[in-house]
């Protein structure tokens, strides 16, 4: 069982200014464009949300429900660059660290580099830091899976930690508000409200077919992730964009065969973490760098996405004829795999606030 943590900051753009100029603390503060020339609103602070306004609403709208309200533009140079701070924070506790978005990350901390087995603990950790070093506050969810630790991330906002165990899953999951699920948009929430589906105990009654007739392919992500199934990985930037393995060579290959071999082996190894990330990839990437350090890199990019050894090894060999130069000798080889599809991107929406009751957590979780 993995152990997926999801770290959301609490009113990212308008913390990060309250935290530049604390005379703005306890104000509500909406980040956004100008209220004048019809701006939207980028975030508000959580006082400023208690006056109804939210991301997305028309900056002048704010102003009305609340026209005492301290308004900023974005500064979004400064807040990209907090992201890139916040993210070298999650990368103290493990490798495997997922960019959701500006102000979210998943993390899998199944094995991480505290060696503590609690996921809970690594989550208060990580919180504390955040708040510690870069004075802004996040909020985080633990659990078994990405569906429900962005769940979880969710219940306890702002400056909270929740955590769904694998015993909690299936009543949270029961009395889970089908609009609320993480991936059913507007749209499809009242499509399924037509369908009678109110809730996560409605979805379970429906069998996979009527929901992949209804909904497509997202219809059997439906279905899984209300039985707490959920087995998307967390896909770091490197692997996001590409796989890709390479050898230095103790001696300089010269041997066409040996050349060969040389390259199926790596094909095998970018195989496996590709398998290992349910990754496919279009573009085979061949580099070759002679004695001299000389680098050729050459890509082919085929009709369907691959991942198996054979057919990335067929493509490597293709791109080895094609580029290499008889006779020269081989220091370095390398073989990438990149072009991926897009993730399924579930629909986003608006952060949600849900009251729970809630078990603390067993000791191992
Ligand atoms: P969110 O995490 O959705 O919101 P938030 O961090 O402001 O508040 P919460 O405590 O509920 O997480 O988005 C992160 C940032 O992205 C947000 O601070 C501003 C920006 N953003 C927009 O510019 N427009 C939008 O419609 C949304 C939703 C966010
Ligand atoms: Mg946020």
């Amino acid at each position: 069982m993995r152990k997926i943590i999801h770290v959301d900051m609490d009113a990212f753009f308008a913390s990060v200014e309250i935290r530049d100029n604390p005379r703005l603390a306890g104000l509500p503060l909406v980040i956004g464009g100008d209220p004048q020339a019809r701006g939207v609103v980028s975030t508000a602070s959580y006082e400023a949300r208690k006056y109804g306004i939210h991301s997305a609403m028309p900056a002048r709208r704010a102003g009305e429900l609340c026209p005492s309200a301290v308004f900023m533009r974005p500064d979004i140079a400064k807040y990209v660059e907090e992201s890139h701070v916040i993210l070298e924070i999650f990368r103290r506790f493990t490798p495997t660290v997922e960019q959701a978005s500006i102000d979210e990350a998943y993390l899998d901390v199944t094995e991480n580099y505290l060696g503590n087995p609690s996921a809970t603990l690594i989550a208060m950790a990580i919180r504390r830091a955040i708040f510690e070093e870069r004075g802004i506050t996040a909020s985080a969810g633990v659990s078994f899976n990405k569906f429900l630790a962005k769940m979880a991330s969710e219940k306890r906002k702002p400056n909270g930690l929740s955590v769904i165990t694998p015993a909690a899953a299936p009543a949270f999951l029961a009395a889970l508000p089908i609009e609320k699920f993480h991936g059913i948009g507007e749209v499809t929430a009242r499509k399924f409200l037509k369908m009678g589906v109110k809730t996560g105990a409605d979805l379970l009654q429906l069998d996979k077919t009527i929901l992949t007739a209804n909904f497509g392919k997202a219809g059997d992500f439906y279905y899984h992730i209300v039985r707490g199934e959920d087995d998307r990985p967390v896909v770091t930037e490197y692997e996001r964009k590409s796989v890709g393995r390479e050898t230095t060579f103790q001696q300089d290959l010269v041997d066409m065969a040996q050349i060969r071999a040389e390259t199926v082996l790596l094909a095998e190894k970018v195989s496996a973490r590709l398998t290992e990330n349910q990754l496919a990839g279009r573009t085979v990437t061949l580099k070759l760098r002679y004695e001299n350090f000389q680098t050729v890199t050459r890509a082919l990019t085929g009709e369907n996405r691959i991942y198996r050894a054979a057919d990335i090894a067929q493509t490597a060999l293709t791109l080895l004829e094609k580029t290499m130069l008889p006779g020269r000798k081989v220091r370095l080889l390398g073989v990438t795999v990149s072009n991926f599809a897009e993730e399924e991107a579930p629909e986003t929406l608006p952060p949600v606030q849900l009251e729970f009751n809630f078990d603390p957590p067993p000791e191992n979780f």
